[in-house]
């Protein structure tokens, strides 16, 4: 019997109340297990400022629109090198250093601390084309302890494990096993791994980021990313706006102690600090609070990106203004998709034109639900806009099921201990280190089933490769988990229109049945797939997954 079910018959504490208040549990529940402690999920402000930790800053007192969005800037190659597999082909090289250093997120805070892969966080942009390979040398530079609260009690985190750690993952690269960041193939300070990015794949929005085993989530709030653009023919074919017109905006939300310095929550047992989501009060832009950005009455193109430990955002305008959304995780959609919110889950991106030119010598506020963003501040000025946005961008074809050699049924599982509050996440019920299940054939294409039994949207994320949305329905958990068996409540939903291209990161939402389609092209070896709410991911919502060569 596995270990997981084993725990089930002697650990199982959910009452027959909790579980009416509480039935996506059920299918999946376990007691605590090795974890033991209560934990909870400390997900308003009052809650952090319990004894032993600082108190949060409440972010409502700061004046708004007082700093410009800062740009980050476009890293430059140390040099050329060899390719590792074509000696004779030449590439850009880069070198990047995970380092220390402080920022000011707001006019009227003290400088604040971060992790950087540079002089700012977030770090500097990468601009390459499809096709022309890259090589970077990822440096860890760091000091030799963390300065946010590790648990030890999450695997792969030992307190026998050196403090400071750090892979990087390209996300949503097609890249090499050697070159993917497994998350087991970290680096103490002092030392650097290189790697060889190929970029043989359409124009997007890529983005790297810390994927060190039990400690991602703080290394990546400590504000270890960045993004990494690809170009390709096809989108210059589009004359979309660019140059100062093409923006990123890349979005993650934080806590603050009041002197301004980072403040990662932890549960109220000292030596089990991991919690099961994080919800910062402060929402930063490009690693600024509430900037503004002045724009032209004309169309911009911003490359939103989702880099929260777990926020989803339901972004808008405050005066309700339309916009498109032109591409998703992979690159371009099919046509451009209007849009008044949009949702977008961490891990995601999302591409999008914004016209201004309808609300000259106006302020737009960019809002997540109710609360405050950015601000833009349009001039009045006469200006050309020689951009388009044409009806079609880039064909996306169908996957048709039938190309499928292979169906998985994966389920998305949270555990419970006997207060009812999450310790623990596992995907198909496996540990990180049990032996691989997944093993796809290279070159063949899979459907994969995302059965969701809890009351959390999880953003699965696929390293190596890029799919299709299939579809999503809801299913009655109880009935798979005591007969395996789908039992549907409704139609399939088709995705929505903004999710009809290609995606490397798909939400999963509760008590829903979500398929992928998943062609594996590219490298045969190990990869991971994973729950992108970091919290999750560091405590075991992460498995291995090998691509294999055909027979
Ligand atoms: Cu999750």
């Amino acid at each position: 019997m596995p270990l997981l079910y084993a725990l089930l018959e002697r650990e199982v504490v959910i009452t027959r109340r909790k579980f009416l208040q509480r039935s996506t549990l059920l299918a999946t529940t376990l007691g605590a297990t090795k974890l033991g402690a209560v934990k909870s999920s400390l997900l308003n402000s009052s809650a952090h400022n319990q004894p032993g930790m600082a108190p949060a800053l409440d972010v409502s007192t700061l004046a708004q629109f007082v700093d410009p969005l800062p740009i980050p800037e476009i890293v430059r190659p140390q040099g050329k090198r060899a390719s590792p597999s074509d000696r004779k082909l030449i590439v850009p090289f880069y070198r990047i250093q995970a380092q220390s250093v402080v920022n000011k997120v707001h006019r009227d805070l003290p400088p604040t601390k971060f992790w950087s892969f540079g002089f700012t966080s977030p770090g500097p942009t990468f601009e390459t084309r499809s096709g022309e390979p890259l090589l970077v040398e990822w440096v860890n530079a760091l000091p030799n302890e963390h300065f946010l609260p590790i648990d030890h009690t999450i695997h792969g985190a030992e307190s026998s494990k050196p403090p400071v750690r750090t892979v990087v993952h390209l996300h949503g690269a097609k890249t090499g096993p050697e070159s993917d960041g497994y998350p087991e193939g970290w680096i103490v300070p002092g030392k650097s791994k290189l790697y060889y990015y190929p970029n043989q794949q359409d124009a997007a929005m890529l983005w790297y980021h810390d994927h060190a085993l039990g400690i991602n989530r703080l290394n990546v709030y400590a504000g270890l990313f960045g993004t990494f653009f690809i170009r390709d023919s096809v989108e210059d074919a589009l004359n979309l706006p660019k140059g100062k017109y093409e923006l990123p905006l890349l979005l993650y939300d934080r806590l603050f102690t009041r002197d301004g310095q980072l403040l990662y929550p932890v549960s109220p047992d000292p030596q089990s600090p991991w919690i099961p989501e994080v919800a910062g009060n402060a929402i930063l832009v490009n690693g600024k609070l509430f900037p503004f950005l002045d724009v032209e009455p004309r169309r911009y193109r911003f490359r939103v990106l989702n880099a929260s430990n777990s926020r989803f955002y339901h972004l808008s305008f405050s005066n309700g203004a339309a916009f498109h959304q032109i591409g998703t995780d992979q690159g371009l959609l099919p046509g451009p998709v209007p849009l008044t919110t949009l949702e977008i889950a961490p891990g995601e991106r999302a591409d999008l034109i914004v016209d201004f030119s309808d609300h000259r010598g106006m302020q737009l506020v960019l809002k997540n639900d109710a609360f405050v963003v950015m601000q833009f501040r349009v001039s009045s000025a006469k200006v050309a806009d020689e951009s388009a946005l044409l009806a079609a961008l880039r064909p996306v074809p169908r996957i048709p099921e039938s190309q499928a050699v292979q169906t998985r049924l994966l389920t998305l599982d949270e555990y419970v201990n006997r207060a009812g509050n999450p310790v623990m996440m596992l995907l198909n019920a496996s540990h990180w280190s049990m032996p691989v299940t997944e093993k796809p054939v290279l070159g063949s294409t899979e459907i994969w089933t995302l059965i969701n039994p809890t009351n959390d949207s999880h953003p699965i994320h696929l390293h190596l490769v890029r799919f299709q949305i299939l579809d999503r329905q809801s299913y009655v958990p109880w009935v798979f988990q005591t007969k395996r068996q789908l039992q549907f409540l409704g139609p399939a939903q088709p995705p929505e229109p903004n999710e009809a291209g290609w995606k490397d990161t798909v939400r999963a939402d509760p008590h829903m049945v979500t398929r992928i389609i998943v062609p594996f092209t590219g490298f045969t070896g190990r990869y991971v797939w994973h729950c992108h709410i970091l919290e999750h991911e560091d405590n075991e919502m992460m498995r291995p997954y090998e691509v294999i060569a055909a027979v």
